[in-house]
């Protein structure tokens, strides 16, 4: 009885070993769309490298321009989920830059590796929550 006892917790423990090797195998790819935002301005970078997005949650004024540029050695994209664009397929170096003027969440993937999705929020300029109003006069 004692035999069938520890025999069951080395494949208890087995069993875990393996579903984090199997986790750890699938190359990474992450969903980083509920991430903190980065707040960004008029002009902002998005790397691809790890197989995911960084930052991996951007917010940016309306008729910012985003740059996605892939560091990794995997080709990757980034294509809106319900919206009408996309980088098109780059390679290591590449580089894509799409301007959003349309206010609203946008989230995205990579058609490549489906798990690696993101989101960018395009907020009216005037109407940003949370940040502080500069004063003019
Ligand atoms: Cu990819």
């Amino acid at each position: 009885m004692k035999f069938a006892i520890s025999y069951r917790g080395t494949t208890a423990a087995a069993a875990s070993a393996f579903l984090s090797l199997a986790a750890a195998a699938c190359g990474g790819a992450k969903d980083t769309s509920g991430d903190p935002p980065t707040i960004g301005g008029a002009a902002e970078n998005i790397v691809m490298k790890d197989t995911s997005y960084k930052p991996g949650n951007l917010e940016v004024p309306a008729g910012a321009a985003i740059t996605f540029t892939n560091e990794d050695g995997a080709l990757h994209d980034a294509k809106a989920k319900d919206a009408d664009w996309e980088t098109g397929d780059l390679n290591k170096g590449d580089s894509e830059t799409i301007v959003l003027n349309e206010p609203g969440e946008y989230a995205y993937y990579c058609e490549f590796h489906p798990s690696m999705k993101a989101k960018i929020t395009v907020v009216d300029g005037s109407a940003r929550d949370g940040s502080p109003t500069p004063a003019v006069d």
